[in-house]
């Protein structure tokens, strides 16, 4: 997939004492590679176990909560300073807290997102999400089918995701009840331009535990500027 260009250039005499002299134009063939893939990160679906308040045997939780997804860099001769990665993206969900009431998954308002965990498998498509650089507020209008962040990668970086959930309690401190954290191994050009996987990840807290599923592919390249 590398792009092969003949690129004419003239190597020109340095400038200074020595009268600058332009050297007979010459043709080389270039190898160009990408400079960084477009990765498109899918959040998919989320589901709640062991959800600690209950009345009877109907246990729930009221949550909002955030997907994230980011790159690091992890070549240190290319970053001396160590490590560099681009910003985080999220996707927000379910109110910030708002304390304006529950609803349902789906119900197309921004409230907390009642869940159970009766088996219920809850898609993040279904869901209102907005796009940010924040987990506080939104720089997007929310919207369904709103579960992809698109990240500009370099070679020789990891993808990092997160997901992330919280249960609004009327009588005592909200607590966490989802708390993923998943991510890539280092990933070189080749991996890079062939990514598409899938996976999963989990979290067991003490309010609840939870099961997360996801899908990373490479939909386009980002080449140099010449
Ligand atoms: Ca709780
Ligand atoms: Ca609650």
């Amino acid at each position: 997939m590398n792009r092969i260009l003949g690129i004419s250039f003239a190597i020109m005499g340095a400038a200074g004492s020595i009268a600058a002299t332009a050297a007979p134009a010459s043709a080389a063939n270039v190898e160009v590679t990408p400079v960084a893939y477009e990765v498109e990160v899918t959040f998919d679906t989320i589901r709640f176990d062991n959800i600690e308040d209950c009345i009877g045997s109907s246990c729930a939780a009221e949550v909002y909560g955030f997907v994230s997804a980011r790159w690091l860099h992890h070549d240190a001769s290319a970053w001396p300073s160590g490590v560099i990665g681009g910003a985080r993206k999220y996707l927000n969900y379910g109110g910030f807290n708002a304390g304006n009431g529950f609803d349902s998954w789906s119900t197309a308002s921004g409230s907390e997102k009642r869940v159970v965990e009766d088996g219920t498998v809850y898609h993040f498509a279904d869901t209102r999400m907005c796009s940010s650089d924040s987990s506080s507020y939104c720089i997007s209008s929310d919207q369904k089918n709103n579960n992809k962040v698109i990240l500009t990668v370099p070679p020789n970086s990891s993808i990092r995701m997160t997901v992330h959930a919280t249960d609004y309690d009327i009588d005592s401190a909200n607590e966490a009840v989802c708390n993923v954290n998943v991510g890539t191994e280092v990933l070189n050009a080749e991996q890079l331009r062939t990514l598409n996987t899938s996976g999963n990840g989990g979290s067991s807290l003490p309010e609840a535990s939870c099961g997360t599923t996801y899908r990373i592919r490479t939909i386009g390249a980002v080449w140099p500027t010449l």
